[in-house]
């Protein structure tokens, strides 16, 4: 019963609603990510050394990732609203009306966010899926080996660049990608909800290593998925 008025209240008010309660979700992640001074957006630290997630993900391509491309996508998303109406809104505003907007807001503000939850999910050394995260997995694939199989499947039929996501969408887990920086909550996104995992697939994020390998890059991220942060993610969409 109050799963089935659960349903009807979204129905009911599909858009903002919906859509706020997302948003509300990631209050601490944006929180992090803003750190506005002025307004401005700003280029979080990493929650480890550029060298943590050795062997899998290398130094250079991390010290690279983070304050070249990172800092660009923060960079061109300040110089994108600055003076603009969108001024002082947050990215969760910007998501979900993206459509309406210019592209280097879609693709510089998406940049950032992503980036941001990317440095998050992942920590040296691991771990394996727990909790509710581990029992929704296993009932919704199968087990994590068959979660991981279908979300490499995404990320290597992305064409060209892109990430792969694991989303909350409405109580359910689903298996999607985005190209360029679009992600779930944007209301641009084919599978709309709360990202749980996100691989970024762009080429910068694994050639130095990998060179054309994207397959062996998605395969030995599962190495250094920081599982806590994930369950984390996935407990706030439920709230
Ligand atoms: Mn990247």
């Amino acid at each position: 019963m109050q799963r089935r008025k659960f349903i009807l209240s979204l129905a009911s008010i599909p858009v903002l609603a919906s859509t706020n309660k997302i948003f509300n979700s990631f209050d601490k992640i944006n929180n992090n990510e803003r750190k506005t001074f002025m307004g401005k957006f700003e280029l979080p630290a990493l929650p480890y050394t550029y060298d943590a997630l050795e062997p899998y993900i290398d130094k250079m391509t991390m010290e690279i990732h983070h304050t070249k491309h990172h800092n660009a996508y923060v960079t061109n998303l300040n110089k994108a609203v600055d003076g603009t109406e969108l001024a002082g809104k947050s990215l969760e505003e910007l998501f979900m009306n993206i459509s309406k907007y210019p592209a280097p807001v879609r693709n510089n503000g998406g940049g950032h966010f992503n980036h941001s939850f990317f440095w998050k999910l992942m920590k040296k050394g691991g771990g394996i899926p727990t909790g509710e995260l581990a029992s929704a997995i296993n009932s919704t694939f199968g087990s994590p080996d068959d979660l991981k199989k279908k979300f490499n499947e995404a990320a290597l039929g992305r064409f060209g660049s892109g990430w792969a996501w694991l989303v909350s969408s409405n109580g359910k887990l689903v298996v999607s990608s985005t190209p360029n920086q679009d992600n779930p909550l944007m209301d641009v996104a084919d599978v709309k909800g709360t990202p749980v995992l996100g691989l970024d697939v762009w080429e910068h994020a694994y050639y130095l290593k990998y060179q054309n390998r994207r397959n062996e890059y998605a395969e030995n991220w599962w190495n250094v998925v920081n599982w806590d942060q994930a369950l984390a993610n996935y407990l706030s969409a439920k709230k």
